[in-house]
């Protein structure tokens, strides 16, 4: 063991420095302060000081869905802790690794009601996949080693470790643990190869045959495999909202989103398949809708996850397989590939049948809107977006209407470059989200696709974004209502718009040039080409535009909560 003996807040920078941490988002306070000393010592990661804590967790969950990161978090006790929890339930309900450090009073004050006490890990526990209290110093190399171990291993999820102000300031030792055991906690990646064999068994009799597959292959980074099954099958592929971009939205196998909004194609087939195999998905309520309606039909489920405690949670399912999507699909190929040479293939004439089917439900074009010279259509500015950045920017969003538009009408080709809150359904996200994508990708084209409510809850981040010079596109679809929370008045609560228009809104432009950035206000569906090549030719600026749109649209198709899967609503012509 080495000699040089360390402060703990010199063994946090240290251990993030051994982790090849390379920025760290946060914001100080009491407890942390020896911490922000040593950080002031060092220069192996950058620190970003964002404007309340909420971002700071929000910023560095999008730091690592937009990279193969670990996102670093630092708040301080008390109040920093509880502005950080909804950042951290956002994440643990999308199964985001992250590791968040929080500042605890002296550990002798614990318990006291001292200045800026809160009982972190009792608070937290329910929304991090893991967390820790440090006791002692000479534990603290090995509790952070042990943070970052769960947080990227088996589900991914958000890890705290909460050390009290006194632990920051004793010294020891220090050596950073090379691996970690843990008896109790033993992820399995390695999928069984009879439970593939039977997978493959199915597969290749299917007669309709459908691949459902979610945000597991995107944390898996097993989107290559994926591809490649697809291809290989020729099986039509949806990707729940969390799995955007895991199969090529490109692809004429590709059938668009399954769920709530979903394509009208996607969710029949959900429907009628007789082999559904779902792969880093977890059924959730917002894609099968109704669960005893989509028993009803009967067809044989295999469901490839990493968590055995997801695997027939929701609906029961014919061959579980625990393991990693990426292991898994390589062993499923291999074993399709061995099954082929031996002269077992799909069979054509079904799936040629059942792809006329599909076909026709395609025919509806349930994605169709009526355009308008006269006033914007916020889809029709997701498709110029598509258009302008050639489908190649990452897309954050917040929670509403909007983020529906951007997942229905932004085709993703590309993992890990659409970015937003399924789980929780955060509104707030969208801004932070951008700078998290922006500090892992410095150079990519980043916009941030959201509404006038949602925009408010962090909208303080746009100084954030002006002190790192952070410079993503903001595209307001601004309707003057929250426009989800008004279309569910409209088709549910006979139109009675209870609070859900607000009737004071800020001046964007004047708000965002007080900022120091560039605002527009467009108005006029002719402008919103010109005005969106302007805005992303300003790549040395963050640009937020404020498109005035069509306040009476409604997110279509929809499955209104309770009902089955196949019962959609696809235009205001059906209510
Ligand atoms: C306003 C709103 C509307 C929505 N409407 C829709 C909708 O119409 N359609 C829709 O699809 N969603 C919709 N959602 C999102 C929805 O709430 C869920 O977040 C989403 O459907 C869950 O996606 P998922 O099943 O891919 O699961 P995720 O939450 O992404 O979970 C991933 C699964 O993969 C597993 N996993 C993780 N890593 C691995 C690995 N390495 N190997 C194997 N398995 C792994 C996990 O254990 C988990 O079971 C909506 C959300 C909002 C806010
Ligand atoms: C923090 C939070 N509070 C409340 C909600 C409930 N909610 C979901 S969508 C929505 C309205 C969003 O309005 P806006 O951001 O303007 O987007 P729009 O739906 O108009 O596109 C609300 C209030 C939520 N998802 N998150």
């Amino acid at each position: 063991m080495s000699s040089t003996e360390l402060t703990g807040a010199e063994i946090v920078v240290r251990c993030l420095a051994e982790e090849g941490v390379e920025h760290v988002f946060g914001y100080p306070g009491g407890a942390v302060l020896y911490i922000y000393d040593a950080i002031f010592n060092q220069d192996a990661f950058q620190h970003i000081l964002v404007r309340h804590e909420q971002a700071a967790i929000h910023a560095a969950d999008a730091y690592s869905r937009s990279s193969q990161k670990v996102g670093v978090a630092i708040v301080t006790s008390g109040p920093g802790v509880t502005n950080a929890v909804t950042g951290l339930a956002t994440a643990y309900m999308d199964s985001i690794p992250m590791v968040v450090i929080s500042g605890q009073v002296p550990s002798t004050a614990i318990g006291q009601d001292a200045f800026q006490e809160c009982d972190t890990v009792g608070i937290t526990r329910p929304c991090v996949k893991h967390n820790f209290l440090v006791k002692d110093v000479r534990d603290l190399a090995e509790t952070m080693k042990k943070a970052f171990y769960i947080a990227t291993t088996g589900r991914p999820g958000p890890v705290l470790v909460d050390i009290p102000k006194d632990i920051t300031m004793h010294k020891c030792a220090f050596e950073y643990p090379k691996a970690v055991e843990m008896r109790s906690y033993k992820p399995v990646d390695k999928g069984h190869s009879g439970q593939i064999r039977k997978a493959v068994q199915l597969l290749l009799s299917a007669e309709r045959p459908m691949i459902y597959t979610g945000g597991g292959v995107i944390l898996a980074n097993a989107s290559d495999e994926l591809n490649k099954l697809v291809d290989k099958l020729g099986f039509p592929c949806t990707n729940t909202l969390m799995g955007l971009g895991a199969y090529r939205a490109s692809s004429d196998k590709f059938v668009g989103m399954p769920g709530m909004h979903g394509t009208y194609e996607a969710n029949m087939a959900m429907q009628h398949s007789d082999v559904l195999i779902a792969i880093g998905a977890r059924f959730d309520d917002r894609v099968i809708g109704n669960p005893k309606h989509f028993g009803s039909h009967a067809r044989k489920i295999i469901h490839i996850d990493i968590d055995p405690s997801s695997i027939s949670k929701r609906v029961k399912v014919d061959i579980p397989i625990v393991g990693n999507v990426k292991d898994v699909l390589h062993d499923l190929l291999a074993q399709i590939d061995a099954a082929e040479a031996a002269g077992t293939r799909p069979n054509q004439v079904a799936l040629g049948s059942w792809w006329k089917q599909i076909n026709e439900w395609r025919g509806r074009q349930c994605l169709k809107y009526a355009p308008s010279n006269e006033v914007i259509k916020p889809q029709s500015v997701v498709e110029k977006v598509w258009e302008v950045t050639k489908g190649d920017a990452f897309i954050t969003s917040d929670v509403g209407q909007h983020q529906m538009w951007a997942a229905q009408y932004y085709g993703f080709d590309k993992p890990r470059r659409w970015i937003n809150s399924g789980g929780l359904g955060t509104m707030g996200v969208g801004l932070p989200y951008a700078m998290g994508v922006q500090m892992a990708n410095p150079d990519a084209t980043v916009a941030c696709i959201t509404g006038e409510a949602s925009i408010q809850m962090c909208i303080q981040e746009l100084a954030t974004c002006k002190q790192y010079h952070l410079t993503p596109k903001i595209i307001l679809l601004n309707n003057r209502f929250l426009g989800m929370v008004r279309q569910w008045q409209q088709i549910d609560y006979g139109s009675r718009y209870s609070e859900s228009y607000m009737d004071s809104l800020p001046d964007f432009t004047k708000l965002a040039e007080s900022f120091g950035h560039v605002g527009m206000r467009i108005e006029n569906p002719a402008d919103v080409e010109g005005a969106l090549r302007e805005a992303f030719g300003m790549k040395d600026r963050l640009v937020f535009m404020n498109f005035i749109t069509d306040q009476t649209e409604n997110v279509w198709p929809m499955v209104k909560a309770g009902k089955g899967l196949t019962e959609m609503l696809l235009g205001s012509e059906d209510l």
